[in-house]
């Protein structure tokens, strides 16, 4: 058990650049030569494509940005209070930016804010992050870089029970293999008087669903076809971002919504760092993301799955997006 003192920022680096450019290659490599072609939605988020998310969150059709917003506005104080804890670890941080409202939840509640622990796999942004939450809140921060697939034991048992939260709806973009098996790693991380928070996005009417994924105003193209700048750029690959237009497809039997890049027409694309050549087919689509949408019912049962007992339910003023709060059973 360590404790942090105030105002005290330490970062551990589990993730270097090198290991997220293997990291790249394998998943090109995978993806382009799987057929279907598919590529993970983590590398979407390049210094352009962080700019271009945080325009979607903008978009009016892309609604789940602003119901979490909501949500922690009307009510970070009572999962602050059913949490009971005095830690804040958050999986996937960013720019903790959000995380500020159950902060601030905290450390007005009864148990106060004795530390935060933001865990990303980028490394310039959760310094900066890690630095002005340490200053505004005047806690300790013990940051994580790395990749939760891999790096979850690496985050320290601080004192104190801990808040693990899980926001932005992000676990629906992972496969359900890989949801199961990141829940399990959680579960397993947790002390009986630990949390868990998790954010999902709730499934609704489709046609909803299909313009937060296709604004009108085509930011989310934009942000789609960017992901093959970032193989060009990253693996000298010579993709046409002008001949792949942007789908987004809701599958009803999966309940997520698939965003996909169709080849307008058949072209070879090489891809030097790979040493492949990867030839597409006249409207052939390679999926580019899952963002899976959730029933009350469901985040239960895989919740249960992996052992935990969900204790709070809470949504936003209009019932679109769902934080569950879940203790070791
Ligand atoms: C950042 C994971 C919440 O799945 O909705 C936005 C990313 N993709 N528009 C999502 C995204 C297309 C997004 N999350």
């Amino acid at each position: 058990m360590t404790v942090l003192a105030p105002g005290k920022v330490t970062v551990d680096v589990r993730l270097v650049p090198e290991d997220l450019r293997r990291a790249l290659r394998h998943d090109a490599r995978a993806g382009l030569c799987a057929q279907p072609k598919t590529m993970p939605p983590v590398w979407f988020y390049d210094d352009r494509g962080c700019e271009l998310y945080e325009a979607i969150t903008r978009t009016p059709e892309y609604y789940p940005f602003r119901a979490e917003r909501d949500l922690l506005r009307r009510s970070a104080g009572e999962i602050a209070e059913a949490s009971g804890a005095s830690v804040l670890v958050e999986l996937g941080s960013g720019t903790s930016e959000k995380t500020r409202l159950l902060l601030e939840a905290m450390a007005d509640g009864t148990a106060g804010l004795a530390g935060y622990v933001p865990f990303d796999v980028a490394e310039g942004t959760l310094r900066t992050a890690a630095a002005s939450v340490a200053d505004d809140f005047d806690i300790g921060v013990h940051g994580v870089v790395g990749d939760f697939h891999e790096h979850l034991d690496d985050i320290p048992d601080l004192d104190g029970p801990r808040l693990v939260a899980f926001l932005g709806s992000t676990i629906g973009n992972f496969p359900p293999p890989q949801r199961a098996r990141f829940l399990g790693e959680v579960a397993a991380l947790l002390n009986p008087s630990d949390r868990f928070l998790l954010a999902t996005d709730l499934v609704k009417p489709v046609d909803r669903l299909v313009v937060a994924y296709d604004d009108a105003e085509g930011v989310t193209a934009a942000f789609n076809l960017n992901l093959l700048s970032v193989l060009n750029r990253e693996l000298g690959a010579d993709f046409d971002p002008d001949r792949f237009v942007h789908r987004a497809v809701w599958d009803p039997d999966n309940r997520w919504m698939e965003m996909r890049l169709e080849a307008q027409e058949a072209m070879v694309v090489h891809v030097p760092e790979l040493d492949v050549e990867v030839e597409f087919g006249a409207g052939e689509q390679m999926r580019t993301e899952i963002s899976a949408k959730f029933t009350f019912d469901q985040v239960r049962r895989e919740l249960g799955a992996v052992g935990l007992q969900v204790t709070g339910l809470w949504t936003d003023a209009a019932g679109d997006y769902l934080m569950t709060l879940a203790r070791p059973a």
